[in-house]
């Protein structure tokens, strides 16, 4: 309590040779995507102050991280701490008069100013590359470090699979560190992120009372968040299945061939164009939910390969399967009243009125011209009282299976999204892993399928069942958690 709030902020230190992933690990741990708050770089010596980062909740500073520019010239910063305390070990009394003799006076800069924060009292972090030979430099970097007495943790940051001087590493750190552990800057996910500041924090014995505090929040925003986004994703599924698209049309409309042909290009058109400013916007908001906040995403990617609603192919990746669909009851319904079919249900009770298909490219969304197999037929119609033409109205596709592969599509980004580490700064790759994919929605169990498909139905009939809403929230937030468990444990 009190006595919680009077402690200081436990202190870390990153230290490591230039290069090692000293950034990217913090980039990764603190969730900083910016490149201009934490520089993940492969120009060495980019960082060249030493920076502070906070981790906060809920506006309080729960630890602070210290990024360094990394050592220059152990091997001779540690023969001057040795010439300057003279004979036996020294210890944080020499790393003081190293400081005193150095800071200022040009040469040492990068070493007097990863010292400074230990002498000050931090503990240290040591990020280790270890497909890089130990080479007398690094044992000379981590004598200096062992001399100054603070609590240090050594960390691995596996670079790539050729790691391979890992073992040569471990035999050697367990003497020079208080703990060593292991962690991928490019790939850690929650799991690890978590793991890590817990073991920091144990080792920073002063601060031992505050480890269940800062662990505790960050599982509590962790859930927020998970709530958050199943709310965005009951969000995107009813707005999806409300989306109508209407027109009032004249004689003329109807019965001249060439305008008969445009309406229904633009119908669709701006059906589509809509429904998939609804997905991504509700994408985009996952993202910001996951502190993603500069990866621009071309959401086309997300067609990783055609989403054909009639073929074979998406039947057995995406949504539910035939059965499946069938045992939750799923027709989804288009509008009573909906003058117009979109989806192929349409060819069975309309052939001769069928007129042509919707062109390519419409929706960002769905690739190509696959999907939107939405089939206007501007004859149909209702007769308007005043006789004065019809009305058309498009939506949603009377695809039973179209709801269900899109929340397919978006558990599927929220996958990724919240696995992806905030190092990585290439542009999108949101999606280039095809491993995972669809077929999460047909996990789910049977009872729960037919909540979801019974409130889907009644969105499709324009008409959200609101008295189900509670459970349809209950039922993502539980499929959010399973999700993420999968992708903790599936490395
Ligand atoms: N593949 C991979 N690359 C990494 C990892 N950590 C760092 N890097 C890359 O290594 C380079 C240097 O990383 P940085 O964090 O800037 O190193 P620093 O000089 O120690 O701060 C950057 O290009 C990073 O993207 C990692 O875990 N995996
Ligand atoms: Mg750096």
């Amino acid at each position: 309590m009190a006595d919680d709030e009077t402690k200081e902020v436990p202190v870390f230190a990153v230290v490591g040779k230039v290069n090692t992933g000293k950034s990217a690990v913090l980039a990764t741990l603190l969730e900083v995507d910016d490149d201009r708050m934490i520089r993940v770089s492969n120009t060495p010596g980019e960082t060249t102050h030493c920076q502070e980062l906070p981790l906060v909740f809920d506006g309080e500073e729960r630890i602070r991280f210290v990024d360094t520019p990394g050592f220059q010239r152990p091997i001779d910063a540690m023969h001057e701490i040795q010439d300057l305390h003279g004979d036996g070990t020294p210890g944080l009394e020499s790393i003081r008069t190293f400081l005193d003799a150095f800071e200022g006076s040009g040469s040492f800069e990068d070493e007097c100013q990863l010292l400074r924060p230990l002498v000050d009292g931090a503990g240290l972090l040591y990020i280790i590359d270890p497909s890089k030979p130990l080479r007398d430099e690094f044992v000379a970097e981590m004598e200096i470090l062992r001399w100054t007495g603070r609590r240090r943790m050594a960390l691995l940051n596996a670079k790539s699979d050729e790691d391979r001087y890992l073992q040569t590493w471990k035999d050697r750190l367990g003497s020079y560190f208080n703990l060593v552990r292991t962690f991928n800057a490019h790939q850690a996910r929650f799991e690890q992120r978590r793991r890590l500041l817990r073991s920091l924090l144990e080792i920073d014995e002063t601060h031992a009372g505050m480890i269940e505090t800062t662990i505790r929040c960050l599982d509590d925003e962790w859930q927020l968040r998970r709530e958050e986004s199943a709310e965005v994703v009951v969000g995107v599924l009813e707005k999806a299945m409300m989306l109508r698209e209407s027109r009032v049309l004249g004689e003329r409309d109807i019965d001249v061939e060439h305008r008969r042909q445009k309406i229904q290009r633009d119908m669709g058109e701006v059906y589509y164009r809509n429904l998939g400013r609804v997905v991504t916007r509700g994408m985009d908001r996952l993202l910001e939910i996951y502190r993603h906040h500069l990866l621009e995403v071309d959401w086309k990617d997300l067609g990783v390969e055609a989403l054909d609603l009639e073929a074979e192919e998406t039947w057995s990746k995406w949504g539910l399967s035939r059965t499946q669909l069938t045992m939750a009851g799923a027709a989804t319904g288009a509008a009573a009243g909906a003058a117009v079919d979109a989806g192929t249900a349409f060819l069975s009770h309309g052939a001769g009125a069928l007129i042509g298909a919707l062109g390519g490219g419409v929706a960002a969304f769905f690739k190509g011209n696959a999907l939107p197999d939405l089939k206007v037929d501007v004859r149909g119609g209702v007769r308007l009282k005043t006789g004065e033409g019809r009305k058309l109205e498009l939506g949603p596709p009377k695809n039973e299976n179209f709801a269900w592969v899109l929340l397919d599509r978006l558990l599927d980004a929220y996958a990724r999204i919240q696995t992806r580490a905030h190092a990585l700064r290439s542009k999108s790759k949101l999606f280039e892993n095809e491993e995972l994919g669809g077929g999460r929605v047909q996990q789910l169990p049977g009872d729960q399928r037919r909540v979801l498909a019974k409130w889907l139905r009644s969105c499709g009939q324009g008409d959200p069942d609101r008295g189900l809403e509670p459970e349809v929230f209950r039922i993502l937030v539980g499929f959010l958690e399973l999700i993420e468990q999968e992708s903790a444990s599936g490395e």
